[in-house]
């Protein structure tokens, strides 16, 4: 029997309503052990699905108002008997409410210990229940949405769809390897890379939404980059509606990097203000410079500012070396002023430009655009299911190779008992991907990374 859990499940802070959750056999037992109900009925009596009003005690004492909603086994959420007992949402309470559980017999709930039990009771697939984590920790409209698709399945299904086609083909060469006598058509190597190259499609297209997956649950660092006064400060403080950088006419006023983070359309982008690119003989502006080179180099995605108004330095022009061939878009600024910029040879260098006023708030719509076309973000589809984490992407990795040797062993001729292994390697990383097949130290590993309470 698996010993009953309980853990504070919210935010600890003030709020409303604070939440302290208990599962497994005994839950229900404990919890009648602190609550009182009004009714006099408890929860060992109630019903899965209900609620009671009363109060969390201690003794005689009151602790404090409170409702218990049951969860009767296997209709919870980690399939056990699960209690909640909302308190109002202060540290105290709660802290008292916990300990009074912990008192009555259940002991501290791990990280991420309710999803495991989720999990290993079957409730959900693995990939679900790491989407638990991308949902809870989603900041973006498109990375909440993809997390809620994972959690809903889609994945799971997409990587069933799979999994279906190789136990098939798998089957199909084990019959006919180990039946001869029977009438079992031919495998053909032609019939096999047939079959085979949906999957192969599949992994290859899964793989490829990893990046803009990552991009659009993590962000992107991103550096504000150029000369004095064209205006990168201004652009800064434009994109985090804010003043965080200060404005001034005089060149040298940024010195450090200014950091915030802004979400640009759907995109979470963490924005470096960064000092004007120059030779300088000033001691303290020189570090400021040598930062912003340190930021422009590991940068992900680069805002190279040009003021539009005058045209281009040999300080403009080295800063157009330093960012070819880099994700960068060119920030033609100060729109609003007649234009004496070669727009040409910024294209040259950089071949996204967006003319922008930073003073008047112009133009972010086409920095917006290119941002997302520069980042493959356009066609971003989060409900049809990607891969959400490192070790998704690896298990997928290993399945595309596996699938790469059966694919080449069919074409040398190989033995279709070689073919078979592959193919099996395919499927136990495929199974490994989804949940079906994964060690209890993998189980371990994911789950310790979610926070005490889920
Ligand atoms: N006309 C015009 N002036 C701007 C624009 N953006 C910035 N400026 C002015 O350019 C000067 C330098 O701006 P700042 O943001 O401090 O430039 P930074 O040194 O690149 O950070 C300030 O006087 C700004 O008001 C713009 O879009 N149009
Ligand atoms: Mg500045």
């Amino acid at each position: 029997m698996e010993h009953t859990i309980a853990a504070i499940s919210t935010p600890m802070g003030a709020g409303g309503i604070g939440i302290i959750r208990l599962s497994g056999e005994t839950a229900r037992a404990v919890a009648d052990k602190v609550f009182r109900s009004v009714s006099g009925k408890t929860i060992e009596q109630a019903s899965g699905y209900t609620a009671l009003y009363g109060h969390i005690m201690k003794g005689e004492r009151v602790v404090d108002e409170a409702v218990a909603l049951v969860f009767a086994a296997p209709k919870s959420y980690t399939g056990e008997d699960v209690v909640e007992l909302s308190c109002h949402g202060g540290a105290a309470v709660l802290r008292e409410t916990l300990r009074l559980t912990l008192e009555a017999g259940a002991r501290p709930a791990g990280a991420g210990e309710f999803t495991k039990r989720a999990f290993l009771n079957g409730k959900m697939e693995l990939t679900q229940a790491e989407a638990v984590m991308d949902i809870i920790h989603a900041k973006g409209d498109q990375a909440a949405r993809a997390a809620v698709a994972a959690h809903e399945g889609a994945l799971a299904k997409r990587l069933n769809t799979m999994k279906d086609t190789l136990v098939n083909t798998a089957a199909w060469l084990a019959a006919w390897a180990d039946f001869p006598e029977e009438e079992i058509p031919e495998v053909e190597p032609a019939a096999l890379q047939e079959r085979l190259a949906p999957v192969t499609k599949d992994i290859a297209r899964l793989l490829a939404t990893f990046d803009s997956g990552r991009i659009m649950r993590e962000g992107v660092e991103t550096a504000i980059v150029g000369c004095p006064n064209v205006g990168k400060s201004t652009l800064m403080n434009l994109l985090c509606g804010h003043e965080s950088s200060i404005v001034t006419h005089i060149a040298g006023t940024t010195r450090d990097v200014v950091s915030e983070e802004i979400l640009l359309g759907d995109l979470r982008l963490h924005l470096n203000d960064t000092a004007g690119i120059r030779e300088t003989d000033d001691t303290v502006e020189q570090f400021g410079v040598q930062r912003a080179k340190d930021r422009l180099a590991t940068a992900e995605l680069i805002f190279a500012v040009f003021d539009g108004s005058r045209p281009l330095t040999d300080d403009d022009k080295e800063l157009l070396t330093l960012c070819k061939d880099r994700k960068a878009v060119a920030v033609l600024n100060k729109s609003d002023l007649p234009r004496k910029t070669d727009e040409q040879v910024i294209r040259s260098y950089i071949p996204r430009v967006a003319v922008l006023s930073a003073k008047e708030g112009a133009g972010v719509d086409e920095l917006q655009h290119h941002v997302e076309e520069l980042l493959s973000l356009t066609d971003f589809d989060s409900d049809c299911g990607m891969l959400m984490n490192e070790r998704q992407r690896d298990c997928a990795m290993q399945v595309q190779k596996c699938l790469q040797e059966c694919e080449d062993a069919l074409q040398m001729g190989l033995t279709l008992d070689a073919v078979g292994v592959s193919l099996d390697g395919a499927l136990d990383a495929l199974m490994e991907l989804s949940g079906e097949r994964v060690t209890e130290e993998v189980a371990d590993q994911i789950f310790h990374q979610f926070c005490v309470g889920k």
